[in-house]
């Protein structure tokens, strides 16, 4: 009788309007006559969510009978923002729902505006992962997310007199229509106790963990819509709760209050994302998360396995998971314990199957970001695990010591384990050991990883294990999304959206770039992304800023390593340079605001100091009454992914400045990009493949090359280099207090003074005021701009996420597209 029965559908403009209507009235229980733009969000949300949760089972249901290859994606972070604009998109429903929500009096941009971000990352790596879901869905590949649910994203950031101060994200306070809970899927993950041994059936010794606690992992849903497909993948997020059955020890022994503590305590585990970026703290909280969500979604993963009782051996043909860095390699030595302890399989098979599931992405070079754990705290904590990973040791140092007889000293370099006082495990080793491939996400970072970190891998293990994925971004969300105009106009001039799903299409925009008219309508659209700018400029801050001034960006996490540092030091030097001119030399001077958005980790005092000071020139600077519209200096509260969305249209200039070999790959350099606007940038990280691609002509590369770092380096340590002179004139104004008490900054500026200039801004300043003076040159002649900034659309076809995610499929997770077809 169910067949007879269909779910009420219509994508036509009066079903959408009757479907929120219901959703008003039921699932909020609130009258049209108390509706406000919230509401107005909510219903709205609940009707989109109920198209998407009808393609999701579809999804599902048609994966489950074709039983494909899947692959896995591992991330602690998944940085999803906005939901609703997205999946309106995605599915061609934009319009019809903007006519709904019309007729029942909102206007749908204030709708999408009530969204509150879902910001379950820190950056980068965080993004990364969302858009590679993006394009898992939208290329029609099976496969799932797993993630963490934390109840607080990253923090917000408001600035209090300057300085970055962290409220916390509390953003499940209403309902999360993006989510399913998934009450009955529920998987218990043991910690502590210690480990036995025994003897099975064969006389086989055997290891038995007895945890000392146990914890529960519910399953929380997230639908991804692939863009103009059925396909709709899924992220699970768990999220701990206590055991249904709690300690009937405590409970006998009448201890209720201890009862309660332990209760509490499971809750902690997914309450916090913790907010560093490229930085690792050693707290045993982050790595029971770790375990807590590696444990969950291996048992998941299993379980959906086992379903069609294949042999272990074709785990590996059903089964990819990608590790996205360090942070789930605790899944190496848990799937060894599940098969080995729990299956009964031999070492060598189990390694064997192991080896071949795994694929591991590194992030980063930096050495304070890579992840080390102490010895003893994993034996307490997972004491089987870390009697494996001595084993997977052990294993491996004999098998490079067969190879390399008598190299003590290779053996050292290439154990897991770290004589440290105490011991620790070296996570990058242990990943780069169990995977069959191991990826940087550059040219450049995979080439440095193979000489630097990981050499010593390449004589033991052949250089085969190693290759580079590019990253890449969705032009879904970072053009059509943030860029609708600029979206429509190409699609006008290229007879269709089909660049969208195949971004090299953009490269037929190459022959309008020289094309008056169409340079005209581009910079209209352009100076229309400004204006908006303009205003949630002035909303969140007060600052008045003129959108025909150049406007100069540099949004990212702040961090010494990306030198945010010298970029308010060349703001300094062009005030100066301004205060010093004549009314005849400002007249031809290009007005300029310069634009600073990211937040720093809480306990980073120097990046925090890097804010304050910006705050401070700015102070000074916007309020000189003789410099005016000429130099402005801003510093946009709360970057996230939902700025982002209006400050990345609004580029002319964007910066990428990190000393040359730190930045792996970046990914927000792409997002200018193909938004029209030029690089200002070193030659690191993805602007190399990025400038290869669009041409000399249209970016401006400064600064040292990563191969000298090491050299320039010593010559800063060791040698006495008299410091750039103009580098010196900043410093003096900063000390000699015009932008406010110098103590402050004191320490700030004896990083390049007293300290070692580890960053190199002394080495690389000149260089970088050269490039933007030839900045100002090349913005004056607006008919070159404009083609330039048309030309760095047209060439960005390479840096489509799909591109990397088809990449991903091919060379490492073997996986096929699988369409799920239409409902009849
Ligand atoms: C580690 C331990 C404890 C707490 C937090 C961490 C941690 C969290 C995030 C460490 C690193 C994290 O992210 C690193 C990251 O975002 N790397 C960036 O990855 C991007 C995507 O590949 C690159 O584009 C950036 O260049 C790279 O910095």
């Amino acid at each position: 009788a169910w067949e007879k029965y269909t779910v009420p559908e219509g994508n036509d403009v009066d079903s959408i309007a009757r479907s929120i209507v219901h959703h008003t009235t039921t699932t909020l229980a609130r009258t049209p006559y108390n509706m406000d733009d919230f509401g107005g969000y909510q219903a709205t949300a609940h009707s989109v969510r109920d198209k998407l949760i009808q393609d999701w089972n579809e999804t599902q249901q048609y994966h489950t009978i074709k039983d494909p290859k899947r692959v896995y994606y591992l991330s602690l972070e998944f940085l999803l923002g906005r939901a609703m604009d997205n999946a309106l998109l995605a599915r061609g429903l934009k319009e019809p729902y903007t006519e709904a929500t019309k007729q029942l009096g909102f206007k749908i941009e204030d709708l999408l505006e009530e969204e509150r971000d879902a910001a379950l990352g820190n950056g980068g790596l965080g993004r990364l992962a969302a858009c590679y879901m993006d394009s898992l869905a939208t290329l029609d590949y099976p496969a799932w997310g797993y993630g963490l649910r934390y109840t607080y994203g990253i923090f917000q950031q408001k600035i209090v007199d300057g300085y970055q101060n962290e409220v916390p994200d509390y953003w499940l306070t209403y309902d999360n229509p993006w989510e399913l809970p998934r009450l009955d899927i529920s998987i218990e993950v043991p910690f502590y106790g210690h480990v036995s041994k025994y003897s099975d059936e064969n006389g086989r010794t055997r290891h038995k963990w007895e945890a000392g606690e146990i914890v529960q992992a519910v399953a929380y849903d997230v639908p991804i819509p692939g863009f103009d497909t059925n396909n709709t993948i899924n992220i699970r997020f768990w999220s701990s709760k206590p055991r249904k059955e709690f300690d009937l020890a405590y409970f006998n022994s009448g201890d209720y209050n201890r009862a309660v503590e332990d209760q509490k305590k499971a809750e902690n585990i997914t309450s916090v994302l913790y907010p560093n970026d490229n930085h690792m703290v050693g707290k045993e909280l982050r790595l029971k998360q770790q375990y807590f969500w590696v444990c969950a979604s291996l048992h998941d993963i299993i379980r959906r396995f086992k379903k069609t009782d294949r042999p272990w051996s074709e785990f590996p043909d059903q089964v990819a998971i990608q590790l996205n860095d360090t942070h789930p390699t605790l899944a190496v030595p848990e799937l060894m314990r599940v098969l080995v302890d729990l299956e009964g399989l031999e070492w060598d098979e189990a390694w064997n199957i192991t080896t071949r599931t795994f694929g591991f992405t590194n992030h980063t070079v930096l050495p304070e970001a890579l992840e080390k754990w102490s010895v003893p705290m994993l034996e307490h904590l997972l004491p089987r695990h870390l009697q494996i990973i001595f084993d997977i040791n052990l294993f491996f140092l004999q098998t490079v010591e067969k190879t390399f007889p008598n190299d003590r000293d290779l053996l050292a370099t290439v154990s897991i384990i770290e004589e440290s006082q105490p011991q620790s495990v070296r996570m990058a080793f242990l990943a780069v050991i169990a995977s069959h491939k191991v990826n940087g996400v550059a040219a450049l970072h995979s080439q440095i990883i193979k000489d630097t970190i990981f050499a010593p891998f390449i004589k033991v293990l052949g250089p085969d294990r190693f290759t580079n994925k590019t990253n890449g971004i969705t032009p879904r969300r970072w053009l059509h999304q943030a860029n609708p105009d600029l979206s429509n106009l190409i699609a006008k001039k290229l007879g269709s959206f089909k660049f969208l799903k195949e971004l090299s299409l953009l490269d037929g925009l190459s022959k309008y770039a020289n094309d008056e008219a169409f340079q005209k309508e581009w910079m209209d659209i352009k100076y229309k992304n400004k204006v908006r700018l303009t205003n949630l400029i002035k909303e969140r801050t007060g600052i008045e800023v003129n959108p025909n001034a150049l406007f100069d960006i540099q949004v990212k996490r702040i961090h010494e390593y990306k030198r945010q540092f010298m970029n308010i030091l060349g703001v300094i030097h062009r005030y100066a340079n301004l205060k010093k001119m004549n009314a005849a030399q400002r007249k031809a001077v290009v007005p300029r605001v310069v634009i600073f958005g990211g937040k720093a980790a809480p306990g980073y005092y120097i990046a925090k100091l890097v804010i304050k000071l910006i705050n401070s020139v700015g102070e000074k600077v916007n309020n000189d009454k003789d410099i005016g519209d000429l130099l402005k200096v801003v510093f946009i509260p709360d970057y996230n992914v939902s700025v982002a969305e209006v400050i990345i249209p609004a580029n002319d200039i964007s910066q990428h400045i990190s000393t040359a070999g730190t930045e792996a790959s970046g990914t927000s350099n792409m997002k200018f990009v193909l938004n029209g606007g030029l690089i200002l940038g070193t030659v690191d990280g993805a602007n190399i493949e990025i400038y290869e691609e669009i041409g000399d002509d249209q970016i401006f590369l400064f600064g040292a090359r990563s191969e000298q770092v090491e050299d320039l380096r010593h010559v800063q340590r060791y040698r006495n280099v008299p410091m750039n002179p103009e580098l010196q004139a900043v410093i003096h104004l900063i000390e000699n207090g015009t932008f406010g008490e110098s103590h402050i900054f004191q320490p700030l500026i004896n990083t390049i003074t007293v300290g070692k200039d580890y960053y190199l801004i002394s080495v690389d300043f000149g260089s970088y005021l050269e490039s933007n003076e030839l900045v100002d040159e090349a913005f004056k002649d607006k008919k070159a701009w404009a083609q330039k900034s048309i030309l760095c659309t047209a060439r960005m076809g390479k840096f489509s996420s799909d591109r990397a995610i088809k990449e991903y499929a091919e060379d490492i997770w073997n996986i096929d597209p699988v369409p799920v077809p239409d409902k009849k």
